[in-house]
């Protein structure tokens, strides 16, 4: 039976992530991970923080605090931030815990013994106003290839092309601003890609079919241009520290550079989840080993991570065979960005709406449906405030709450409370279920696919196709003549609710639970309908007592937009 390995890029640990972070990757990688729950697929969801490298050094630095206990403090705030947008993490690890430290050492010298790796001395930029070596991100300046003024010196986030350092024109410290900078020699461990570019390009051709063209245009593009080989280690103290039995302990006391050890987290996450649940060394069987072989690894991110998932992080892999034959993605989803307001929203400059802002003003699943409605698939999308409240209001309030709220009061007030065992189902509901017998097969269809934006239409047109109709037999209006008919026409109501909570719960899981909960208790995870909506939909007992659930989603007002859009900024 296969089981499912989903992996989101890992947060950097600095600051809680922003709408387009959680959108980009944490939150369809959770959406994806309750379907395959759902399902009854045996699933492993992780995440972690990823802490490592000068970020986090110049970030504690700012904040006044020694680094380990910064990270304490910024993984608590963002596992919060998780847990309350109900990010349904089997594990949420974090890189500078010891098994993703041992991983990346092992992982380290095997490439090494292989002969994957060389000894450099490279020309580094030191900074004499820092004084410190300026690595990657820290240096900013011209981007050679697309001219964008302020490229950092690890990745020109305009073209997405990874840079290095020495490769920017007009370099200057992004710390101090300074331009009194001077390249000075560093050794360092180079991983020799370039050896590695036949063996990528037939693995990335052999995912022609099965990932979106945003990832295999990244990857290849990448390739296309030369791959370079890539320095992983730096200069700065905070990381994984290079084992004195690599080259000699040429390498003493330097670490590795934050993008070698991140992705191999992923990996280590699984060790920490097992450590964590006392299950041994069950986690191996996610990652290598004759029993990993059923295994679908399913991998989420923004566009600016493909390059490190496509070549990056597998050329470690690679470089680890033949001794060891770690898990290569299977799926891999990327994602455009989401922009706010016509701009980028951005963490450094806090500009966009952060995750615990979003759950101080409004409950995890009105910003689950939406963005996930949303979701900057085949290209960029853009937040505003009048689009978000209007899709919520109609999609949540007036189209799902709203039906829920219809039935379940008009099954208490004329039918006692209970489903009705009156009447029989006729052509009308015949034709409804031959109808959504199509339609939940194309919503399970897209969902597997992954194609959410297209999964969330089907998902609403599927809450419409209910409204209709009950809006069609309009038991209200037979209920004085026709109680039979009234009956029938309530108790496929109530079957759609039901319908409904097991549909709509990967999505929005607090509301879907209080919506099954109505009509009967709901499970921790609601299964998905394999069944046929014949049988699905008249699936409730007769006779069976049914509750009111509370106001399932209040609309957007006016005022709060007015207000949120002094707090936050954001046009539309
Ligand atoms: N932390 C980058 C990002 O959040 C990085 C992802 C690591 S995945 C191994 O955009
Ligand atoms: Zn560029």
């Amino acid at each position: 039976m296969t089981r499912y390995l989903i992996t989101s890029a890992l947060p950097y640990i600095n600051g809680v992530k922003h709408l387009g972070n959680l959108v980009g990757s944490l939150l369809p990688a959770d959406v994806f991970a309750r379907f395959c729950r759902a399902r009854g697929f045996e699933t492993l969801a992780l995440c972690a923080t990823d802490e490592h490298g000068s970020t986090t050094e110049l970030a504690a630095a700012e904040a006044g605090r020694d680094v380990r206990a910064f990270c304490d403090e910024q993984y608590a705030l963002q596992k919060a931030a998780g847990d309350g947008f109900g990010l349904s993490w089997d594990h949420f690890g974090r890189s500078s815990n010891a098994p993703n430290i041992a991983l990346t050492q092992h992982f380290a010298r095997l490439l090494w013994r292989n002969g994957h790796l060389d000894v450099r001395t490279t020309k580094q930029v030191y900074s004499n106003a820092d004084k410190r070596f300026l690595s990657d991100r820290y240096v900013v300046g011209t981007c050679p290839h697309c001219g964008y003024e302020r490229a950092r010196g690890d990745q020109c986030e305009n073209c997405t092309r990874v840079l290095d350092p020495v490769d920017l024109i007009n370099p200057r410290s992004a710390i101090s601003g300074s331009p009194d900078i001077e390249i000075r020699d560093s050794t360092h461990l180079f991983l020799k890609q370039s050896t590695f570019v036949p063996q990528l390009r037939a693995w990335i051709d052999s995912h022609e079919r099965d990932w979106p063209v945003l990832v295999t245009s990244i990857a290849r593009k990448w390739l296309d241009e030369g791959l370079q080989d890539r320095g992983i280690t730096r200069d700065v103290e905070w990381g994984v520290p290079v084992p004195d039995d690599i080259a000699d302990g040429q390498l003493k006391g330097k670490v590795f550079y934050v993008w070698f050890d991140a992705p191999i987290e992923y990996i280590g996450c699984a060790q920490e989840w097992a450590e964590a649940n006392g299950k041994g060394d069950a986690w191996r069987d996610w990652w290598i080993g004759p029993k990993s072989k059923d295994v679908v690894y399913c991998e989420f991110m923004g566009k600016d991570n493909i390059p490190f998932h496509t070549v990056g992080f597998p050329v470690t892999v690679m470089g680890a065979r033949p001794q060891e034959d770690w898990k290569l993605v299977d799926r891999l989803k990327g994602f455009n960005y989401i922009n706010f307001d016509g701009g980028k929203f951005s963490t450094s400059s806090k500009r966009g709406v952060f995750m615990d802002a979003a759950l101080e003003i409004l409950p995890a699943d009105y910003w689950r449906y939406y963005l996930m409605a949303n979701a900057p698939e085949s290209s960029d999308s853009n937040f505003t405030w009048e689009h978000f409240a209007g899709q919520v209001n109609k999609d949540l309030a007036d189209v799902l709450g709203n039906f829920v709220n219809r039935v379940t009061k008009f099954c208490g007030a004329r039918f006692e409370g209970k489903v009705p065992s009156e009447g029989e189902y006729g052509d009308e509901e015949k034709a409804l279920i031959e109808e959504l017998d199509k339609r939940v097969g194309e919503y399970t269809q897209l969902f597997e696919a992954m194609e959410f934006r297209k999964a969330l239409a089907e998902l609403r047109a599927i809450f419409v196709t209910g409204n209709e109709y009950l809006t069609r037999a309009a038991p209200w209006t037979h209920v004085k003549t026709d109680r039979a008919r009234a009956g029938a026409a309530v108790r496929m109501g109530l079957n759609l609710v039901h319908l409904f909570a097991h549909l709509a719960w990967p999505v929005i899981p607090t509301s879907a639970r209080r919506i099954h909960q109505a009509i009967q208790d709901a499970p921790e995870v609601i299964p998905w309908p394999d069944e046929a909506m014949g049988d699905f939909l008249d699936d409730l007992e007769y006779g069976m007592a049914i509750g009111v659930p509370e106001v399932l989603f209040a609309k957007i007002t006016d005022e709060q937009i007015a207000d949120w859009r002094a707090r936050f900024g954001g046009g539309g």
